[in-house]
């Protein structure tokens, strides 16, 4: 049998996608005081593309920051997750900057490589650009983190650690509690020993972290306008996506960036398959992601609040960026 990259896709079994995206829409934008919807919906074909054109941008940081900490340190992290170990990654996108990590790794054993993403394409993409490393075979799955997760762990064989990759700093997406609660799900699927790589931006500069979130050629603007789009597309909304606009804030009081549209005008915008008429007034916003920053002390009561140690951190250059590794531990 050929060694070389086995790849193979497992299509969602989860409930109707469709009708979950509708739910959430529903109850994002009809919310009193501030409306929003779920930033993982800004990850269609379309917006998956943008992302990737974002992660270039000389003002967008992260994703560079990620592919050099795990050039760097690629081996050292490796060290430190000893016996044979299967890898699962949560939202692992084109899968470009992986490579590094899953190349050393390969140096020891033969890998088994668990891309876990939502976006078909982005899992296309991962495959074409992983699936020549020798030593690896790819399984894709197309799932939510956790329930991917959960059939990765499925699969373990006896003795095999696992090492969950949770990277560009993802984790950011979720408010505190939700992240604690996440990182708790995550640990309560796994088993001592293993880990978990959990990539965060850290807090910086103000002046350094908005154009990253405001770029001035538009990709982000595009990239958040896109999901009005996509209503328009799914689930047949009129939304007329010249009246609104992209803006980002640093919110300093809960330390995160929060991307919004902003209604230009007075107006009202129907939504076909919720059956659903919304009124925006002028200025009007609704919030489509907060991007939280992390310092080192908020990182270890994490680790240590939901049944991890921090075993490590690795710092990018002028620590604007951090990998820390989570190492599961027993239940007291
Ligand atoms: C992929 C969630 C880490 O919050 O920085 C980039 C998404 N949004 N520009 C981030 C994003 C606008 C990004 N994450």
């Amino acid at each position: 049998m050929n060694h070389k990259g086995h790849f193979m896709l497992t299509h969602a079994i989860t409930a109707d996608p469709g009708r979950e995206f509708a739910a959430e829409v529903r109850a994002g934008i009809t919310k009193a005081g501030q409306k929003e919807l779920p930033s993982k919906y800004l990850y269609d074909d379309v917006g998956s593309a943008l992302f990737e054109v974002i992660s270039v941008l000389p003002q967008y940081g992260l994703t560079r920051a990620d592919e050099r900490l795990l050039r760097r340190h690629a081996h050292e992290i490796v060290e430190q997750v000893p016996g044979p170990v299967a890898v699962a990654e949560l939202g692992s996108g084109s899968g470009k900057k992986t490579r590094w990590l899953l190349k050393a790794l390969c140096r020891r054993q033969h890998v088994s490589y668990f891309p876990i993403e939502i976006s078909p394409t982005a899992l296309a993409m991962c495959e074409r650009e992983l699936g020549d490393i020798d030593f690896m075979s790819i399984v894709g799955f197309e799932r939510e983190y956790l329930d991917g997760l959960v059939e990765v762990a499925a699969r373990r064989r006896e003795g095999q650690n696992l090492l969950v990759l949770f990277l560009g700093s993802t984790i950011g997406n979720f408010d505190r509690p939700a992240a604690a609660k996440f990182l708790r799900e995550v640990r309560y699927i796994l088993q001592p020993g293993d880990s978990l790589l959990l990539g965060t931006d850290l807090e910086k500069d103000v002046a350094l972290q908005l154009p990253a979130y405001d770029d001035p050629v538009g990709v982000t603007a595009a990239f958040n306008l896109n999901l009005l789009s996509r209503i328009n597309r799914e689930l047949g909304g009129n939304f007329d996506v010249s009246k609104f606009q992209h803006s980002a804030i640093f919110n300093e009081e809960l330390g995160r960036i929060e991307i919004h549209l902003v209604s230009r005008e007075p107006q009202v915008v129907r939504i076909r398959a919720i059956d659903l008429e919304i009124t925006f007034a002028e200025g009007e916003t609704i919030r489509t992601e907060n991007s939280y920053k992390f310092d080192r002390d908020v990182l270890a009561v994490l680790a240590r609040d939901t049944g991890f140690s921090l075993a490590n951190t690795w710092y990018d250059d002028g620590h604007l960026f951090s990998f820390n590794l989570f190492v599961a531990q027993s239940p007291k």
